[in-house]
């Protein structure tokens, strides 16, 4: 892996770029320049595992001007060739399944057996897209005195900026897609993870995607993604991350009039009726907002709970949660890491200090490490923890009369990602379905993504839709053809 400046597939090296940046990224300090590097550490034991080059600006041109030269390559390719070496891609990520997984344990703390699903959802997602790339037809619509034909065209250049909190997957929903339909793809990942980027980069490379193809681009946030997201020559963005940079890129697109795709933030409700399988609930929701630590902006981080089990469910919650052992990452025992960095760590102490009083409070490993306990708290529907997204292991549990109220309550934040709702009456089901103002709902379950299910938010956690079977025309044009049939 990289420990030597090197960027990417992005091209030289921009030493002269001085500007300043919003923070340091190890720390969340305020900084008085760009780096030039950035070290990526493992956050269970605080070590820097490698140093990687940070893009600058005339890193990202490079890299637009080569991907813009390998997108008319790719696009010409009959699409049955562009399938066949989208599958030697997914084949090669598979046969690198293990090493993968690892390098995510190692620079993000996920649990071994996530890293695994996480590596394994790369390698489907490249799949699932191969399978649409001869399925990409236009329509014949009727019309008087000719016919008239669609085309879907690849848009050219696509950046995708990636978060840390799921690196692999979250990369891939945007990449996979994009280069199915035909184009090229520049990913910026997050600051803290850029190592399984820039191995995922090497692997199509083996696999035999053209070069300049796929191209990696570790670095800050402001600058190799600011750069991103101004360029001319970029057609689009995918972003992920906090909902405040998502509307200043949303924003700085209209420059430009870039498309752009945007997955963002959310606080999702857990609704738990009187009626459902309360131990089933209480057995399940500890995932549901523990996984990958919190770090998930699907995390059912509001536990609605029906006043007549209020109790019941609290008393099956607590061994439940206490179940779920923080500790070494890489030790298949394991059920949750720690968090990515020390700024995520005071982020979550700033909406929860580890001394707060908390309903639960698990336990986590002494020593170094960003570690932080799964805690509930009891809280009222307006508290700050119960409407902002935290991002850590942390739920507020909140009582209910009515399903009336619950809805209500459901709806009660400016996101609208995600949710569950626990009922074993039908109808209830339904209704509540359609009431809450979210993307991805699961009845009985906490399942939000699946490759092949449509995956987005409503309101500030989002716009547009990544995965599901339209996720190629997120990445095309439409373009209508006439052709005339009178005789001359
Ligand atoms: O996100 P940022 P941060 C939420 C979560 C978390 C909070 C802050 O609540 O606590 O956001 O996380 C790049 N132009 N989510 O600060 O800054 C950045 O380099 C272009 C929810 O890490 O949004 C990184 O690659 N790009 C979430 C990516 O944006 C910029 C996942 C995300 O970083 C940029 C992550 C700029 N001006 C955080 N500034 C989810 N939806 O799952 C930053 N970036």
């Amino acid at each position: 892996l990289p420990s030597t400046p090197r960027t990417g597939r992005g091209g030289g090296h921009d030493t002269d770029h001085r500007r300043a940046a919003a923070h340091d990224p190890r720390t969340g300090t305020p900084r008085g320049e760009t780096l030039d590097e950035l070290d990526v550490l493992n956050p269970a034991t605080e070590e820097v595992i490698a140093t990687v080059p940070a893009a600058g600006r005339t890193d990202v041109d490079t890299a637009v001007a080569r991907a813009a030269r390998a997108q008319e390559r790719w696009a010409a390719l009959a699409p049955g060739d562009r399938a066949r070496l989208l599958r030697r891609f997914a084949a090669t990520v598979d046969d690198h399944l293990e090493e993968l997984a690892a390098l995510e344990v190692r620079e993000a703390g996920h649990p071994i057996g996530n890293a695994r699903w996480e590596a394994g959802n790369v390698r489907d997602l490249l799949d699932y897209a191969a399978g649409g790339v001869e399925r990409l037809t236009g329509r014949q619509i009727p019309v008087p005195g000719g016919l008239d034909v669609t085309f879907h065209e690849p848009l050219g250049v696509v950046a995708v900026i990636a978060p840390w909190n799921f690196p692999m997957p979250i990369a891939a929903w945007g990449t996979a897609p994009a280069l199915a339909a035909g184009n090229a793809v520049l990913l910026k990942p997050a600051e803290t993870t850029p190592l399984t980027a820039l191995r995922l980069a090497e692997l199509a490379l083996v696999a035999g995607l053209p070069e300049g193809l796929f191209q990696v681009l570790p670095g800050e946030g402001p600058i190799a993604g600011g750069a991103l997201v101004e360029h001319p020559g970029v057609a689009k963005i995918v972003f992920t991350g906090s909902t405040a940079v998502g509307k200043e890129i949303m924003a700085r697109c209209a420059a430009t009039v870039k498309r752009v795709t945007l997955e963002l933030g959310g606080k999702s409700p857990n609704i738990v009726f009187a009626d459902a399988d309360i131990e089933a609930a209480a057995a399940a929701a500890p995932g549901s907002f523990l996984d990958n630590t919190g770090q998930d902006c699907c995390a059912r981080s509001r536990i609605l709970v029906h006043a007549p089990v209020y109790d019941r469910f609290l008393e099956l919650l607590e061994p439940a949660v206490r179940a779920f052992t923080a500790g070494d990452p890489a030790d298949p025992a394991t059920s949750m890491g720690p968090l990515i960095s020390a700024a995520q760590r005071e982020r979550v102490r700033s909406y929860v200090p580890e001394t707060a009083p908390a309903a639960i409070r698990g336990e986590t490993p002494a020593g170094k490490g960003f570690w932080y306990p799964a805690t509930v708290l009891e809280g009222r529907p307006d508290d700050r923890t119960a409407v902002e997204e935290i991002f850590g292991p942390v739920a507020v549990v909140i009582p209910f009369a009515d399903e009336t109220e619950a809805v209500r309550l459901a709806n009660a934040t400016d996101y609208g990602l995600s949710g569950s709702i626990w009922t074993r009456d039908v109808g209830r089901a339904v209704r509540v379905s359609r009431a809450v103002a979210a993307g991805n709902l699961s009845v009985n379950s906490h399942r939000s993504v699946r490759y092949w299910t449509p995956f987005g938010g409503f309101r500030q956690s989002g716009l547009g839709r990544e995965l599901g079977p339209d996720a190629l025309h997120a990445f095309t044009e439409t373009k209508n053809v006439f052709i005339s049939t009178e005789e001359s």
